[in-house]
């Protein structure tokens, strides 16, 4: 509808309350008589818990309640475990542990779960954590993931070698005969690092316990309420779904990290239950990246055979993945095996065999993060691409352009089995190359060097695989007054969730945003859920907020016949109003609604009300592309880095909201440069402690780190949703660590520099200009 409907720059209603200091984060909920509980984590990498005393903390002042692994293990409580199996190397069956939610007998990483501690005071509950007396002896650790795969240390008795499985995709024997043909082969090696969300709100959780109702309330802020609902109630407690409700407020950030059950969660239920009051845990900014999943860490082997013009036979690639100490749920090896399929990127590539190695580690768990390996896959094949380009001395955009796959050729089935539908990938690149004056850049270059400088352009052609197979849910509920309030199943965590639904809304019924309400994040007051992740809430909850809509629109139909005297077929509905064809006769929408709940209105055989849900459930996925360019320049004697322009040319399909889009694609690249040019979370080598545990060691981006972007749509609306649109909150990040880390190599390989691992930071610089 008019200005609010699909494609306006629509500004964030939700904005509003944030900006006011009205929003409701987790730590702004406190609950009358709460009490305060403490994690006491693990300070070692690896080591047996010979004995644990909670006598003298017990007795501390305004301790209310000490729980311990054991607790968990006797009172039954059950973990959340990986409901499929894969094969070891060796083909003998995955090897996998679970974590209880407090350790038992042995802790395998700094800041695992130790002990939780309920007081009065937060301050009390601190205290005595401190004299919980634990007796550790200290085993050796490996923390860094080439070490783990060595294998000189195992994590786990029971898995000497520390692979935990298996994955493979594509076909082998054709890989390999591709690449017996190939007249060329490239071989590199790359190395993407561990890194952590940093949120602006650190996670936090509030058990409640009512013994009337026989009913556990977690508040929490994750993202996804009704799976951890569903995870709490029959993987760990054992209770009906029923019994459990979730709430979650206002989300300050997730990315993928805050997904779901984690062992706070449990914890405060099962002290609240034990206590019958309320108890609230907050994590502390500096307790976070010890407590949190982290992402990415993974080590790829990768091999691309080209034929004497020029074009890519095959593709393999071998990667060791870092999973961390335990694997938990399924999550834990979803980021890394989840995605490979798009290590073929845009490229008509015949033949592609992917073998990735789970590896344990003595360190967190590694889970989806923003792009959850897709940015990886795009990193592998962008930077071997530019690899190729100088080894074989072609142009790396010719050299694209040679290989990707035209228009015609899609829909496309690739060698590691998806069905991309539609896209215009060298229209895409063609967009960018023109913003970006790519032709005009040897200038650029020449006289950055004039001035000491060294100046590098670098190109990636990000696609991924987003918004698949799984339902979503949405609820229009009119009022008796022609009001609206709007149920959502997925979880807005930033994304500006309230408007892009308003505006699917408003497009479809014609109403104006101001009348509708909107709610998302509880599981009593929404029905159904999958939740937040993979940049899926706007393809499939605004495709269920569409079947909605239109089965109001079916309903209403029916009654505005009956109050006009018209008969159904001549009934046509536009900008919020039914109106008899040929006729001035009309009635607004929000008046059949107000009609709907009168009885006498109603016409016989009709049901009185208008409430209507929708469940969407794709059978394929979206794959939203695009082009980055990205432009750098560095200091020859300090290695300082630069980056001077950044252009990023999307297809996101149907664009629901241009500036919500547009921030997006800013958070996203934001995202993919921290993790090019700064952020790591590092290990000590030795001892597997956390060296990057505050601000001061882990470097997070500023605004000064990147010049404006500019963004530009080149929109091919898919078919697979009503919608048209293609998922888009991570793509910002899947194509800027290729294009970052490929601009930065194109500065550097002309002083004869071979390869750069991110993040690419100005001491790794100035190294490898001086380590020839
Ligand atoms: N949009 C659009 N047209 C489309 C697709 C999206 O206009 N065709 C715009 C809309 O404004 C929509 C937004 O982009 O609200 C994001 O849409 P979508 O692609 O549906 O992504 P999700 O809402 O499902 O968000 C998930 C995605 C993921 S997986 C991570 S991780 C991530 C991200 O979003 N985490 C975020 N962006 C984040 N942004 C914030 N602020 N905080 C996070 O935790």
């Amino acid at each position: 509808m008019g200005q609010f409907g699909i494609g306006q720059p629509v500004k964030r209603f939700e904005d509003r309350r944030f900006l006011r200091g009205e929003g409701r984060f987790q730590n702004d909920q406190n609950l009358p008589g709460q009490a305060h509980g403490v994690v006491l984590r693990s300070p070692h990498a690896h080591a047996r818990i010979r004995a644990l005393d909670t006598s003298a903390a017990l007795a501390a002042p305004g301790v209310l309640a000490i729980l311990t692994g054991d607790d968990l293990a006797r009172a039954g409580l059950g973990t959340m475990g990986v409901p499929f199996q894969r094969k070891r190397p060796d083909g003998s069956p995955m090897f996998a542990r679970a974590h209880l939610g407090l350790a038992r007998e042995k802790v395998r990483f700094v800041g695992e779960p130790v002990a939780f501690i309920v007081a009065e005071a937060l301050a009390q509950a601190r205290d005595a954590a401190e004299r919980i007396d634990i007796d550790y002896e200290i085993l050796p650790s490996v923390t860094d993931t080439a070490d783990a795969v060595e294998a000189k240390i195992a994590v786990w008795d029971e898995c000497p070698d520390n692979i935990s499985n298996l994955f493979e995709a594509g076909n082998k024997a054709a890989t390999e005969a591709a690449f017996a043909q190939a007249a060329h082969i490239v071989r590199r090696r790359y190395v993407i690092s561990r890194v952590y969300a940093h949120y602006m709100e650190p996670r936090g959780a509030i058990g409640v316990w009512d013994p009337g109702e026989e009913r556990y309330t977690l508040y929490a802020d994750v993202q996804y309420p009704h799976r951890v609902r569903q995870a709490l109630a029959t993987r760990i407690f054992k209770i009906p779904e029923s019994r459990i409700r979730v709430i979650a407020g206002d989300v300050g950030g997730g990315f993928g990290t805050k997904g779901w059950q984690y062992p706070e969660h449990r914890l405060v239920l099962m002290a609240a239950k034990q206590l019958r009051r309320p108890v609230k845990w907050s994590c502390e900014r500096s307790e976070a990246i010890l407590a949190d999943e982290h992402a990415r860490d993974n080590i790829s082997d990768a091999m691309l055979a080209v034929d004497n013009d020029g074009r890519f036979l095959a593709l393999r690639v071998k990667t060791f993945a870092n999973v961390g100490a335990y694997i938990s749920s399924e999550r834990n090896l979803l980021a890394t095996f989840g995605n490979v399929g798009t290590l073929t990127g845009v490229y008509d590539i015949g033949a592609a065999y992917v073998e990735v190695h789970a590896v344990m580690a003595n360190t967190n768990g590694t889970a989806p993060y923003r792009g959850a390996g897709r940015p990886e896959a795009t990193y592998v094949i962008e930077r071997l691409i530019d690899d190729a380009a100088r080894e074989l001395h072609d142009d790396p955009v010719e050299l694209r352009q040679r290989n990707m796959i035209p228009n015609e050729k899609l829909p496309y089935k690739t060698a590691l089995g998806l069905n991309y539908d539609c896209g215009d990938f060298l229209g895409n690149l063609e967009k960018a190359l023109a913003l970006s004056d790519w032709d005009g850049f040897p200038r650029r270059r020449a006289h950055s060097r004039a001035h000491g400088r060294l100046r590098g352009i670098g190109l990636a052609n990000p696609i991924e695989k987003a918004a698949g197979p799984g339902q979503e849910f949405a609820e229009i509920r009119f009022h008796p007054s022609g009001n609206v309030t709007l149920l959502m199943g997925s979880k807005n965590q930033g994304q500006g969730h309230e408007t892009t639904f308003k505006q699917v809304l408003s497009e479809k019924l014609g109403i104006d945003p101001s009348d509708i309400q909107y709610i998302d994040g509880d599981t009593d007051r929404v029905a159904f859920g999958i939740g937040t992740n993979g940049s899926r809430s706007t393809v499939i909850g605004g495709s269920a907020l569409w079947m909605a809509a239109d089965k109001i629109i079916a309903k209403a139909k029916k009654l505005a016949a009956h109050l006009m005297e018209a008969a159904e077929a001549d009934i046509e509905f536009a900008d919020g109003t039914f109106a008899v064809a040929g006729t001035d006769r009309r009635i607004a929408l929000a008046e059949v609604a107000k009609a709907a709940f009168r009885a006498g209105n109603l016409p016989p055989g009709l049901e009185g009300g208008l409430y209507e849900t929708g469940t969407f459930s794709p059978t394929d996925f979206t794959y939203p592309n695009g082009s980055h360019v990205c432009e750098v320049e560095i200091d020859a004697e300090t290695g300082e880095l630069d980056i001077l322009n950044y252009v990023v040319v999307d297809d996101v399909g149907t664009v629901v909201n241009p500036i919500g889009l547009k921030g997006q694609i800013h958070g996203g690249v934001m995202q993919g440069l921290g993790q090019a040019v700064m952020e790591q979370v590092v290990y000590d080598r030795e001892s597997g402690q956390m060296l990057t545990g505050s601000f001061m060691d882990y470097a997070m981006p500023r605004a000064d780190a990147l010049p404006e972007i500019s963004v530009t749509s080149n929109p091919v609306p898919t078919k697979r949703n009503p919608l048209g649109a293609k998922g888009a909150g991570e793509a910002g990040t899947v194509g800027a660590l290729p294009a970052i880390v490929n601009a930065v190599m194109d500065a550097l390989s002309p002083l004869g520099v071979k390869n750069i691992d991110m993040p690419t930071t100005s001491a790794r610089i100035w190294h490898a200009m001086r380590n020839l």
